[in-house]
């Protein structure tokens, strides 16, 4: 008897792959409105600051392949059928779903490669997945809505902190700080109760507690270029009032909001937040992401088994 097989909607922001495509990539993220030529050049210097393109497409195809691979070898009785589905760049979600369909999937689990849920980013991966799969009469999704809290995320970031703080010095490990930061959303989020900020705060504790670090704080890093107010403190801003007000020697940036090196951290942590270091003339630090590596790639595969256990 063949094996059953179970759709692996994995899905991830996404980026562009070549300079030509920033501004269609660009206009997507603006629901459609073109960005003005100033815009448009601001974004192509960023990417130009990083080394030209974002690595992150490259990052979140190894991720869902070790995640596809990793789930096939747990098991036994079905076979695991890896789609990506990206937000805002080809292959889309919606395009994911139609191939599903296309190759007579009746039944996936969806994960969206953000630990935290956001009525802004989460949830509306998953609502376009679902919502077009309910209009094309597509395969069953079984969403996962966030999965910030799982012990093995906490023990990869710990773990990492843990080896940053073995690489300074004695006085900067005694005047240190870790930041923990995610993506800044527009404050009205705040309104209807969303989960964003508490989840972040959560994540936070447990990884702090698991490393033994005294001294963090969270904050909010690469907020859009729209006229709204965004959630704070931005992790610029705050790096200053701390340097101000307890003198920290050496700070330790924990973007746990994401999973992969991309614009957000290798241009706003590695260049932004570095500048402002530099010029207080403190340490700066940025433990590894988790990107493609196993301990990350096992987390996710739990997350998934721990989905469809709870299905049965
Ligand atoms: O190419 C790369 O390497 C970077 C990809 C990238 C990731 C990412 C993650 C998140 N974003 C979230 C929310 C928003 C909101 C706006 C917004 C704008 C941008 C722009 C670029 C961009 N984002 Fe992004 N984000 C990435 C890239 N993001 C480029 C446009 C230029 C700019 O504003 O800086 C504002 C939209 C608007 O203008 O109305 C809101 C959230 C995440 C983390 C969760 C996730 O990964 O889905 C939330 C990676």
């Amino acid at each position: 008897m063949s094996k059953k097989t179970i759709g692996l909607l994995v899905m991830a922001y996404g980026t562009p792959r070549s300079i030509e495509e920033i501004e269609p990539y660009y206009t997507h993220i603006r629901r459609g409105r073109k960005p003005s030529d100033e815009m448009l050049n601001e974004l192509t210097e960023r990417y130009e600051a990083i080394g030209g393109i974002s690595p992150l497409a490259k990052i979140t195809e190894e991720q869902g392949q070790g995640l596809e691979k990793k789930l096939n070898e747990l098991n036994e009785d079905v076979q695991f059928k890896l789609y990506l589905g990206l937000k805002h760049i080809d292959p889309f979600i919606e395009d994911a779903v139609d191939q599903m369909k296309s190759d007579g999937i009746e039944e996936a689990v969806s994960i969206v490669l953000a630990p935290h849920y956001s009525t802004f980013s989460v949830k509306s991966y998953n609502g376009r997945a679902k919502e077009h799969s309910e209009k094309i009469n597509g395969p069953k999704i079984h969403s996962i809505d966030s999965w910030y809290d799982h012990p093995q995320f906490i023990q990869y970031w710990a773990d990492e902190i843990k080896k940053t703080v073995a690489s300074m010095t004695e006085e900067q490990f005694n005047n240190s700080v870790v930041i923990f930061s995610a993506h800044s959303l527009p404050e009205k989020i705040l309104q209807n109760g969303d989960p964003y900020p508490d989840q972040l705060k959560e994540t936070a504790d447990l990884i702090a507690k698991e490393a033994g670090i005294v001294n963090y704080t969270i904050g909010w890093q690469s907020e859009g270029n729209t006229p709204d107010p965004w959630i704070g403190p931005d992790v610029q801003d705050l790096t200053r009032d701390l340097y101000n007000e307890k003198g920290y020697k050496a700070f330790v940036y924990c973007p746990v909001g994401f999973v992969a090196d991309h614009l957000e951290v290798l241009f706003d942590n590695d260049i932004e937040c570095k500048v402002v270091t530099d010029d207080l003339g403190v340490a700066y630090f940025r433990p590894e992401m988790p990107n493609a590596k196993p301990k990350f790639i096992d987390c996710l595969a739990d997350v998934v088994m721990n989905k469809l256990a709870e299905k049965e």
